[in-house]
């Protein structure tokens, strides 16, 4: 790999080279990296800037926000508005879609994000990132709700930043995924690695164990095989890890493997699981696919559902191809 590949000149290539990235998907997915910047800048503030702690405010979903949820949110809203490349954006800490004002021109992409995940982790000064994905608008007048419900296989991008010791930037336009680190003198992200890869098999799995009692048998089964590594039917020994923040999981997935689980469980029956659809599983899942894994909710193909709603939960299994097929034939095996 060429040294200090900058991330423009990485899209400027990717548009030229493959043509597949229109101009103004290029200037989106620049701008994005740059509120990224703005969020990086924040977070690195901490104690020291009016950050942390709760916001004393709900988002739709009932979850206290904290003050970052809400600063990120603001900062990628103010970011792409302007641009003449949206048509509308959705985000975790917004209950209703936000249509582009009419005082800027309207584009024909839409994107979707959670400004800002593992919210809980903020305070403690644990990785927690940005996650976002780009839709196309259907043809026709005017920007809905409805335009957002794509199964997640139509997306055009789809990415996560993550801020942890590093700030990094991970990226996929379809053409494999890319990661991107932040260069703090410069100010730009360099291309650190290209066509990332997650071997099929693996010896770590990351789910929240406290929940185990709550979980359905599939998943019982798959992890109670794991931990009796080397005596039980793996016939192998699993290490385990939990950052509670999906995008420092997936991205040390992405990074040396493993399979990430956030599973249905009892605790709340009538919701799907925990993480939502549009704006983290399916992003995270095209990433995962990209690089040579695979994504299911234990009965289908993540990127596969049509979604119902805009907040739309799931269940989500996602990293080594083998791993996540097992656990999956587990659901049908019951
Ligand atoms: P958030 O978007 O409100 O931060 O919630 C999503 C996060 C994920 O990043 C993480 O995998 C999960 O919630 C952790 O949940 P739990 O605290 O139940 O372990
Ligand atoms: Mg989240």
């Amino acid at each position: 790999m060429s040294s200090k590949v900058s991330l423009t000149r990485y899209l400027v290539e990717q548009q030229r080279i493959d043509g597949h990235i229109p101009a103004q998907l290029r200037l989106l997915l620049e701008v994005v990296a740059r509120a990224c910047k703005g969020i990086s800048m924040a977070v690195g503030k901490g104690a020291l800037g009016d950050i942390l702690g709760s916001a004393d405010s709900e988002n739709v979903q009932g979850e206290m926000q904290k003050k970052l949820d809400i600063i990120a949110n603001e900062v990628l809203i103010e970011a792409n508005e302007w641009g003449g490349h949206l048509a509308a954006m959705a985000s975790e800490e917004m209950e209703a879609i936000y249509v582009v004002p009419n005082r800027y021109p309207q584009g024909e992409y839409l994107l979707l994000f959670d400004p800002l995940d593992g919210s809980s982790n903020i305070d403690v000064n644990v990785s927690i990132g940005t996650i976002f994905s780009v839709l196309l608008k259907p043809e026709g007048a005017g920007v809905s709700e409805q335009d957002f419900l794509q199964a997640g296989t139509q997306q055009v991008a789809a990415g996560y930043c993550v801020y942890g010791p590093q700030t990094t930037l991970v990226l996929t336009v379809g053409d494999g995924v890319a990661m991107f680190t932040l260069d703090r003198e410069r100010g730009s992200f360099v291309l650190t690695s290209e066509h990332v890869q997650i071997p099929k098999d693996t010896k770590e799995f990351a789910i929240n164990m406290s929940n185990m009692r709550h979980w359905d048998t599939p998943v019982k089964r798959y992890i109670d095989e794991c931990l009796q590594g080397v005596e039980g039917p793996r016939e192998k020994d699993f290490n385990m890890r939990w950052i509670a923040s999906m995008v420092a999981d997936v991205h040390r997935i992405l990074t040396r493997g493993g399979v990430f689980m956030y599973p249905w469980d009892k605790r709340e029956p009538e919701k799907p699981g925990k993480l939502r659809l549009l704006y983290e599983a399916n992003p995270m899942s095209w990433l995962i696919e990209q690089a040579g894994g695979a994504a299911t909710n234990g009965q289908q193909r993540i990127l596969d559902i049509k979604p119902g709603k805009l907040h739309e939960r799931v269940s989500v299994f996602l990293g080594a191809k083998n791993e996540v097929e097992r656990v999956t034939r587990y659901h049908s095996e019951r």
